[in-house]
């Protein structure tokens, strides 16, 4: 289904929620305003299963339909290692569960990714959903998922991104609206989506992501993925 949730003039612009329209939409809009998604998605599975383990669990925590657990599903080769799925958004597991429901080795969790237990983890994905958490709460997120990882267990966060320097910010800001704009949203449905994610989409710099990680007690921390203001990381203890 194409993404309309900001087509039409809005009077008033409130805060980004993951409901039934956006729901509805989602691969639309994530392919459109995600520079990079349709390479990052496949390449987490490919890491993710790299380091799967019998017995032992891959999270991919703010699934949203499932993608990313998917990504993984098709990689993975290791008998008894299964998917914990976990969203806090109803209308995207409903969708997700409607769409993969007979997936067995995916189990499908409605939880705010803050509360969910993370045990026994040999994988966790976290593709663009950490910068939706508040701040406050990202670093004692991050050191719960590394108590919960194998010693050769891999963590993997997706994000956006910003700038120290003004310059930067400016430029690539005015490149991802030209991407937008070029997979067809119109100059009012990016300024009303934007306005309405101020508040909710808040970036980190990726000098603040590489310092959260090694708080959290990773010591190799790599990026393996770029795209404009748009970056993935690998963290592993
Ligand atoms: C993909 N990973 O297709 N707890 C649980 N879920 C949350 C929380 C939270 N605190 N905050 C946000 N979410 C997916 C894409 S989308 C990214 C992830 C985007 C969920 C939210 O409901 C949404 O489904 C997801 O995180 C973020 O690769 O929309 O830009």
């Amino acid at each position: 289904m194409r993404d309309e949730v900001f087509r039409s003039p809005r009077s008033q612009i409130v805060d980004f929620v993951f409901d039934e329209s956006v729901a509805a939409a989602f691969p639309d809009m994530i392919r459109r305003s995600v520079p990079g998604y349709e390479t990052v998605i496949p390449l987490t599975g490919l890491i993710a299963a790299r380091h799967a383990r019998s017995g032992a669990k891959c999270y991919d925590l703010g699934c949203s339909l499932g993608a990313t657990s998917m990504a993984v599903l098709q990689q993975l080769e290791t008998p008894n290692c299964s998917i914990v799925a976990v969203d806090n958004s109803a209308p995207m597991l409903e969708r997700a569960r409607a769409l993969h429901g007979n997936q067995t080795r995916i189990e499908w969790v409605q939880a705010d990714v803050r509360d969910v237990p993370i045990e026994n983890a040999c994988a966790v994905l976290m593709n663009y959903t950490l910068q939706f958490v508040p701040i406050e709460d990202r670093l004692p997120l991050l050191r719960r998922i590394r108590e919960g990882l194998d010693p050769s267990g891999v963590l993997i966060v997706s994000e956006k991104v910003r700038f120290a320097d003004d310059w930067q910010q400016n430029y690539f800001d005015h490149t991802h609206v030209a991407y937008k704009r070029a997979n067809g949203y119109s100059a009012l449905e990016v300024a009303q989506k934007r306005a309405a994610l101020e508040k909710v989409l808040i970036p980190d710099r990726i000098e603040d992501h590489e310092a959260r990680f090694r708080a959290a007690g990773f010591g190799r921390v790599h990026t393996w993925f770029r795209c404009l203001n748009w970056v993935s990381f690998v963290a592993m203890l």
